[in-house]
C-alpha cells in the first residue's frame, strides 16, 4: 500500500445497474473485513465463501455469499470484501447505504482499478485494458483487450524502456566523465542502438494502431458522386435498410453513421451526401460535411458508377473520375476504389478482363487504387471480396495475436519516436552529448507514460474517470 489516503474504505455496487440474479457490493480498504463481519454477524475467513444474512442489526436486508480477500492478495492489493446478494437496484442500494453508514464511502468510477494500479498490481496500460475489455464490441476486441490485460502490450513497452535505459546510462556516463569524451566506436554503437530502437518503436506502433482500431473501431466513409450507390452499399454492408435509397441524385444530405462488426472488425460506416457543385443550400452543407468526414476517416470507399464510364473500362477514365472526386477532399486516409452497378454493364467482377490502356494519361488520382473492386450493391455481387478488401486495407488479420491500444498510447509512441529521431540526427551532426541525452530522456518519459512509470496526475484522473462505477 502506498499511503494512508488511498486505503480509506470505499464501496460500490460492482454489478451492472438493473435487475439480475446476483448483485455484488464490493468493499476495499482498511476496515473492509470489520464492516463485513458486522453486516454478516460472524467472523470471516479469507478466500472462503460463506452464506450469510446481510443485516443492519435491526433488520435483515438480503442474504447471499460473502467473500473476503486479505491485503496483498486481492485485486486492489487492499483488504477486499464482496457481498454477493440479489441483483435488484433497491436491495443493492440498501446494502451500499448500510456499509457506508458503517464507515465506507462510495467509490469514484474506476477507483478500484486505480488502487490496483497505485498499489502496483497492474500497470496503467493494463488498467485501461480492463475498461476496454468491459466495453469491447466484438470477440476479437475482447480477446485483444484480455491480452493487454495479461500484459502483452506492457511487456513490449517495458522491453523498449529497458533498452533505452541502458542507452541512457551509456550516453550520460559521457556527460559525467567529460574528460573521456565519446570515442568514435562508442558513438557508432550508440547510433546503432538508437537505430534499432527506432525500428522496434515503429513495429510496436503499427501493431498498436491495429489494437486501437480493434478497440475503438475504424471509421469508414463512403464517398462518391450523387447516385453512385453509396447508400445502397451502406445498407448491404450493414445488413439493414438504414439509409434512404432513391434514383433522385442528392437523396442523402446528412451524414448517416452505422456501427457494425465486419468479420470481427468493429467499424463505423458513414454514408455521405454525393459530392457535386450545387446551388441548393442544404445540399451544400451536406457536401461540406462529407468532405470534412473524409478527413477524419481511417478508410475511404470511393464509389464510381460503372454506367457513367465508357465501356470497355479504361484505367485512364476511372482515374480521371477519381481525380475529379478527390479534388476538394483533403484526406490522407487509406482509400479503396469501388466500381458499382456491375449488374448494368457487361464486365466480370475480376480485374483481369479490364483493358488497362493509357496509363501515362493518368494524372492526379492515386494509382495504387486501380483496379479496385467491382460490385453490385443491388445483387450483392463482389461484396464478399470488398468486405475482405476493407479488413485487409485496415490491416486487420483476425488470426494475428494482437492487443488493444488507445490513441494515448500511439501519441506517446510517436513522441518517443520523434525524440529518438532527433537524437539520431544530433548524433550524426556530432552535437554535444548533453543534447543527445536530453532527447533520450524525453523518449524514455514518453514510453513511461504508457505504462504509468511516469504519470502526470491529470492523466490518471482522465483515465480512471472513464471507468464504470464499481470497477
Ligand atoms: N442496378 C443497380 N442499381 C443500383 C445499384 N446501386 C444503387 N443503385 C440504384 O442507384 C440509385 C441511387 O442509389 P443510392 O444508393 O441512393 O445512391 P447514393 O450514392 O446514395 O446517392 P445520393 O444519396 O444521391 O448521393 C438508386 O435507384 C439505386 O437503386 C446497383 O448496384 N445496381
Ligand atoms: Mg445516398
Amino acid at each position: 500500500m502506498t499511503d494512508g489516503l488511498q486505503s480509506d474504505l470505499i464501496a460500490a455496487v460492482a454489478t451492472a445497474p438493473g435487475q439480475g440474479g446476483i448483485g455484488v457490493v464490493r468493499l476495499s480498504g482498511v476496515g473492509a473485513r470489520q464492516v463485513a463481519e458486522q453486516v454478516c454477524g460472524k467472523s470471516l475467513t479469507p478466500r472462503r465463501a460463506s452464506f450469510s444474512d446481510f443485516s443492519d442489526g435491526a433488520e435483515v436486508i438480503d442474504q447471499g455469499l460473502v467473500l473476503l480477500f486479505s491485503e496483498g492478495a486481492s485485486f486492489t492489493g487492499e483488504e477486499v470484501v464482496e457481498l454477493q446478494g440479489h441483483g435488484g437496484p433497491v436491495v443493492l442500494q440498501r446494502l451500499l447505504d448500510l456499509v457506508c453508514s458503517l464507515g465506507a464511502r462510495v467509490a469514484r468510477p474506476g477507483e478500484f482499478s486505480e488502487r490496483a494500479f497505485l498499489n502496483g498490481n497492474i500497470d496503467l496500460a493494463q488498467a485501461e485494458a480492463i475498461a476496454d475489455l468491459i466495453a469491447s464490441s466484438s470477440v476479437s476486441a475482447a480477446r485483444a483487450a484480455l491480452r493487454s490485460l495479461q500484459g502483452d502490450f506492457s511487456a513490449r513497452v517495458h522491453a523498449l524502456e529497458e533498452d533505452l535505459a541502458g542507452l541512457r546510462v551509456l550516453v550520460e556516463a559521457c556527460i559525467d566523465f567529460p574528460d573521456e569524451d565519446v570515442d568514435f566506436l562508442e558513438q557508432v554503437q550508440v547510433q546503432q542502438r538508437v537505430d534499432a530502437l527506432v525500428e522496434l518503436l515503429a513495429a510496436l506502433k503499427q501493431q498498436s494502431q491495429q489494437g486501437k482500431i480493434l478497440n475503438e473501431g475504424a471509421s469508414v466513409a463512403l464517398l462518391g458522386a450523387p447516385n453512385a450507390g453509396k447508400s445502397s452499399l451502406l445498407n448491404v454492408l450493414a445488413g439493414e435498410e438504414a439509409a434512404i435509397v432513391t434514383d433522385i441524385p442528392g437523396t442523402t444530405r446528412d451524414l448517416l453513421k452505422v456501427d457494425l462488426v465486419l468479420d470481427g472488425l468493429p467499424l463505423r460506416l458513414v454514408d455521405t451526401a454525393g459530392l457535386r457543385h450545387t446551388t441548393d443550400h442544404v445540399e451544400q452543407i451536406g457536401v461540406a460535411r462529407a468532405r470534412a468526414q473524409a478527413e477524419h476517416a481511417d478508410l475511404l470507399l470511393l464509389l464510381l458508377d460503372l454506367t457513367t464510364l465508357p465501356q470497355p473500362l479504361r484505367r485512364a477514365d476511372v482515374e480521371h473520375q477519381l481525380a475529379l472526386l478527390l479534388q476538394d477532399v483533403a484526406s490522407d486516409a487509406q482509400k479503396i476504389l469501388v466500381l458499382n452497378k456491375l449488374d448494368l454493364v457487361d464486365t466480370a467482377p475480376t480485374a483481369t478482363n479490364v483493358q488497362d490502356a493509357d496509363h501515362a494519361a493518368v494524372a492526379a488520382a492515386d494509382r495504387n487504387l486501380w483496379p479496385g473492386f467491382k460490385i453490385s450493391a443491388k445483387t450483392g455481387d463482389g461484396i464478399p471480396q470488398l468486405r475482405r478488401g476493407i479488413t485487409q486495407a485496415l490491416g486487420f488479420e483476425q488470426q494475428e495475436a494482437t492487443f488493444t491500444a488507445r490513441a494515448r498510447h500511439i501519441d506517446a509512441l510517436d513522441q518517443a519516436a520523434t525524440a529518438l529521431q532527433a537524437a539520431l540526427s544530433e548524433l550524426k551532426l556530432g552535437q554535444s552529448t548533453e543534447i543527445v541525452a536530453e532527447e533520450l530522456r524525453s523518449a524514455h518519459l514518453a514510453l513511461g507514460e504508457i505504462v504509468g512509470t511516469v504519470t502526470p496526475d491529470d492523466l490518471l484522473g482522465r483515465i480512471f474517470s472513464e471507468f464504470c462505477i464499481g470497477k
